[in-house]
């Protein structure tokens, strides 16, 4: 149960670069929504940014004090000293991503005695556990920070996973029909071949990945390979080059692209919940970043994660601590070949080979550790369950 003066929450998202920050923040807010019961604003810096991932929210509207309600949450602009009356401070506010909340908004956090919470992003390292819920006083201001920290540990924040999602992707993986009706809808060509022979792979990534190295062995693959990709213009022009084709043209003429045993779909932007869909439907996933790398785990499914490009090879750090707890349980066969995979996708070497033809023939044996793991995962409380108990308890010691 909520705590009564705790039933209206203030999110806020910057929307730095990519999808990430918004996807994530989308998600948590209609989670605590529709699942916790909770009146929640979220407050973004960039409409027409989150638009890609929102995509019911209006951004034709002019008026920077308004609000919309999409989905049971409340979105509004970022506030500004102007429209700081539409912006009383709800009675816990979370700042996500140390995205800085309006100076003028925290005096008035002090005033209300909000709670501040700050989302933090996401990592598997060890630090972690030590960080998680503690304390952050702010020197010059009467009021304090908590750290929330996601993480995979019994003392960390959790991860986002909604109530019905595992019964949802079940349902989906046991049924052919609703897989038939997914790609239809996303535009791609059902053919028996497709859904019976053929290796489903999902392809996320940055700029800095050798796609055009994946491309060129999957070409010679000795079972037919199907890549399905979500729009992105820089992968569009490495197959642009890759296969000498117009895209424009092709895709006009509802073509797939065939590159020996390969086929490319290239698909559009997906919504989240297609994206779901997309994870659950193929045989192994390339992801990045923060939240297509969670929904990949709950798809059960083999992945290879590609961490956001930090400098002084932080992200190959986060990359070897996720590697070493999610590899705990395996056998030394997998753990060395994902192992060797998920590096040499991350890695700037070109020396780097990404061992794909071993991953897909091991497939069945990853496709079961995967399960293996997400299962043991799935039986953590989620991360917005673990923020709610986490606001109650700070309220409930308030003084
Ligand atoms: O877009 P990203 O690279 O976001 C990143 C990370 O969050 C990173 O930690 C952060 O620092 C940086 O942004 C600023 O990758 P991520 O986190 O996977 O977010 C992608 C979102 O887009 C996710 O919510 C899934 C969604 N998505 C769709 O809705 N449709 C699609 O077709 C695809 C490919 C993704």
């Amino acid at each position: 149960m909520t705590h009564s003066t705790s039933k209206r929450w203030d999110i806020f998202c910057k929307i730095v670069d990519n999808y990430g920050d918004i996807g994530v923040c989308w998600r948590l807010s209609q989670q605590l929504a529709i699942e916790h019961n909770l009146q929640i604003r979220l407050f973004i810096d960039d409409m027409a940014a989150a638009k890609k991932i929102i995509t019911a929210l209006d951004v034709t509207e002019q008026n920077p004090v308004s609000s919309q309600v999409v989905n049971g949450v409340e979105i509004c602009a970022w506030p500004t000293p102007e429209n700081s009356v539409e912006a009383q401070p709800a009675g816990v506010v979370l700042e996500t991503f140390s995205c800085e909340l309006p100076a003028f908004y925290i005096q008035q956090m002090m005033l209300q005695g909000s709670l501040w919470i700050n989302l933090e992003y996401l990592s598997a390292e060890h630090w972690v556990s030590d960080f998680h819920a503690k304390p952050s006083p702010q020197p010059t201001l009467a009021i304090t920070k908590h750290f929330f920290f996601p993480g995979f540990k019994e003392d960390t924040g959790g991860l986002i996973r909604e109530a019905n999602l595992t019964a949802q992707r079940n349902s989906f993986i046991n049924s052919k029909e609703q897989q038939t009706m997914f790609w239809q809808s996303i535009g791609v060509t059902v053919t028996p071949s497709f859904i019976e022979n053929s290796i489903k792979i999902s392809l996320f990534c940055y700029p800095q990945a050798d796609v055009a190295g994946l491309i060129e062995t999957l070409k010679t693959a000795n079972q037919p390979i199907s890549l399905l990709i979500p729009h992105n213009s820089l992968i569009a022009a490495t197959i642009e080059k890759l296969g000498s084709v117009n895209l424009e043209n092709s895709l006009k003429n509802n073509k797939e692209i065939q590159l020996g045993s390969l086929t490319i779909h290239m698909l559009p932007f997906l919504s989240q919940t297609d994206y779901d869909h997309l994870l659950w439907a193929c045989d192994l996933n390339f992801v990045r970043g923060e939240d297509s790398w969670i929904r990949a785990i709950w798809a059960e499914k083999p992945f290879i994660w590609q961490p956001y490009i930090q400098t002084d090879e932080t992200h190959i750090l986060k990359l070897k601590a996720f590697l070493d707890l999610y590899l705990n349980a395996a056998t030394p066969e997998i753990k060395s070949l994902v192992n060797e995979a998920q590096l040499a996708w991350s890695s700037a070497s070109t020396n780097a080979i990404m061992p794909i033809s071993a991953l897909i023939n091991q497939l069945p044996a990853l496709c079961a550790y995967a399960k293996q793991i997400t299962n043991i995962l799935a039986m953590q409380p989620d991360l917005a369950t673990k923020l709610v108990i986490f606001s109650e308890n700070l309220e409930k010691n308030k003084v």
